[in-house]
């Protein structure tokens, strides 16, 4: 059987927000985790299409996509030329299993939620002659995975070839996260074995790691077990997780331990009124500072993750958040323009108080105001935006944030970090361009070692990890 599978993008063609080496940074890690149910003597392609040009003319039997909010219409698009030609095509991910009836229209058939039970069921039924239209994921379980099929990755392409990811979803539900609709029917959070992880780790080439688990700490005795292993593997890497896993004591230092070099944090909000709207409750009456204060000291630099918009911002939200960040010393920062993702908490409240004001998926980018703010008009909150990104990015004020280091190799660094993801685009598109992304890797990697060489182990030392910058910036910005 021929099976293609494809993560469509909105490409520079079609989106003036297209960033390549943003886009050039992680691989498909879902499709290749679902290829890995197919049969060894099935033909299977990955394509994705915020790297390559995406080749239309093939015939495949079986055609796979994944559907991000933000490449609905795209997918869709995709879907309907491949029906066309007669192939059979599946679509699944986030926007289908919030939106099934809109997806439906373009598929044969659609999964809701995670793959690994629906998608092994689908295969034996399709190779039957029966498929189903639907399929919903109730099982969750990442128990006996095959291992993802990273051979049908094109390494080359990608910054950071080696994402990796242990668990599924996440133990909180914040109202304006994807996890819950996502997630329904089943369990929202769960992990590989420890083993498996450790396993999966042995097998990623180099050094560098990134996991992109939403929240690599959300269970402690997980994350325990899985950095006691990882020691002595030589692994540099990054992840996620939340102010209260930063502030509590001990996990932190067992993963710096085991090579954690940078960390994304949801912040969110300085405000207590928002955490609460939100119902970000692990927040609340969390110290910030402290917790920046912690990573720092560890060696850890932080891409802090802000949301604008909610009911209580005002006008100020913007220059105090973003002054707050740099006093931090706060490595990276991510903006978002809050964005009620269908079939979530957020969504549900802001239909039935009539606010959404769009329902052009092409503007669910946390980049386009879609709702009606409370007490900011739309493009007060959507210029506050671009100028909180302008403003942390100011030459200014990354030597504002240098400063805040205690030594001078630690302000050195911080130079390098903010001002390497956001100062050179002509440098990083042009490497995109000749396909070299995954060449600088060797490079960062020498950066990262050396820096190992002061930090793994040693918590006490200064931050260290430009890549981290660049690749935790990327996450979302
Ligand atoms: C890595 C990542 C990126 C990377 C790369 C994306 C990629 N290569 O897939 C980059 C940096 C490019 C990126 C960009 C953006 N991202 Co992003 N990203 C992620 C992240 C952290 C991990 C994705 C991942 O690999 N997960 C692990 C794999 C195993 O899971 P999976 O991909 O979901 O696949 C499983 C299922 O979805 C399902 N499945 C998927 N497709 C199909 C198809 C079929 C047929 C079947 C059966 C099953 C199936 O089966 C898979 C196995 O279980 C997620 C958060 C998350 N935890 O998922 C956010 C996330 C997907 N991103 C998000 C957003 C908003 C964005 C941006 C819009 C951000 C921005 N402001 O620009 C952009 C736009 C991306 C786009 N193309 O449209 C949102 C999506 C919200 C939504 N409702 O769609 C998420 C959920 C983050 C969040 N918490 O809000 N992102
Ligand atoms: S902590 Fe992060 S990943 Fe978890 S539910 Fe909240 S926003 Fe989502």
């Amino acid at each position: 059987m021929k099976v293609k599978m494809i993560l469509p993008a909105l490409t520079e063609a079609k989106s003036p927000f297209f960033r390549p080496i943003k886009y050039s940074l992680f691989p498909p890690l879902g499709l290749a985790t679902l290829a890995a149910y197919l049969d060894m003597d099935d033909e299977v392609v990955i394509q994705d299409e915020h790297v390559e040009t995406l080749d239309l003319t093939d015939e495949p039997d079986l055609v796979v996509i994944q559907v991000y909010i933000t490449s609905a219409y795209r997918a869709y698009q995709l879907a309907d030329h491949y029906r066309a030609k007669g192939a059979y095509v599946a679509l699944g991910g986030l926007h289908v299993t919030s939106l099934p009836d809109e997806a439906a229209e373009h598929a044969d058939s659609i999964f809701l939620g995670p793959g690994e039970d629906t998608w092994p069921q689908f295969l034996r039924d399709f190779r039957a002659g029966h498929p189903a239209p639907a399929y919903q994921s109730n099982v969750r379980t990442l128990i006996g995975l095959p291992p993802v099929r990273r051979e049908l990755i094109k390494r080359h392409l990608y910054l950071v070839p080696n994402s990796i990811v242990v668990s599924r979803g996440c133990p909180h539900v914040c109202d304006f996260c994807y996890k819950e609709a996502f997630f329904k029917g089943g369990k929202g959070f769960y992990t590989q074995t420890v083993d498996d992880a450790l396993a999966e780790i042995e097998r990623l080439p180099g050094r560098h790691l990134y996991f992109l688990d939403d929240h690599l700490f959300g269970n402690a005795r997980f994350a325990s077990a899985l950095f006691d292993g990882m020691q002595g593997m030589g692994r540099l890497w990054q992840a996620a997780g939340t102010v209260q896993s930063v502030l509590k004591p001990g996990l932190l230092e067992k993963a710096v331990a085991a090579g954690l070099r940078s960390l994304f944090v949801g912040f969110e909000t300085l405000n207590p009124n928002s955490l609460r709207e939100q119902h970000k409750v692990q927040n609340l009456n969390r110290d910030y500072a402290a917790a920046i204060r912690r990573l720092h000291d560890l060696g850890v630099m932080v891409n802090g993750s802000f949301v604008f918009g909610m009911d209580d911002d005002d006008e100020s939200v913007f220059d105090r958040t973003v002054a707050w960040a740099i006093e931090q010393g706060i490595e990276t920062a991510t903006f978002h323009i809050l964005t009620p993702y269908p079939d979530t908490a957020l969504h549900q409240r802001m239909e039935a108080e009539d606010r959404v004001t769009s329902r052009n998926w092409d503007l669910y980018d946390t980049r386009h105001v879609v709702y009606r703010p409370a007490k900011l008009a739309p493009e007060a909150l959507e210029a506050g935006y671009w100028r909180a990104y302008r403003e942390f990015y100011r030459w200014g004020a990354i030597f504002r944030g240098a400063m805040t280091k205690p030594t001078l190799s630690g302000s050195v660094r911080h130079v390098a970090y903010a001002g390497g993801w956001k100062k050179f685009e002509p440098f990083w598109d042009a490497v995109v361009r000749m396909k070299r992304a995954t060449q600088l890797l060797p490079l960062l990697e020498t950066i990262l070692a050396e820096f190992g060489r002061h930090a793994p182990g040693t918590p006490g030392t200064p931050a260290a990890n430009a890549e981290g910058a660049l690749v935790l910036s990327g996450k979302q910005a």
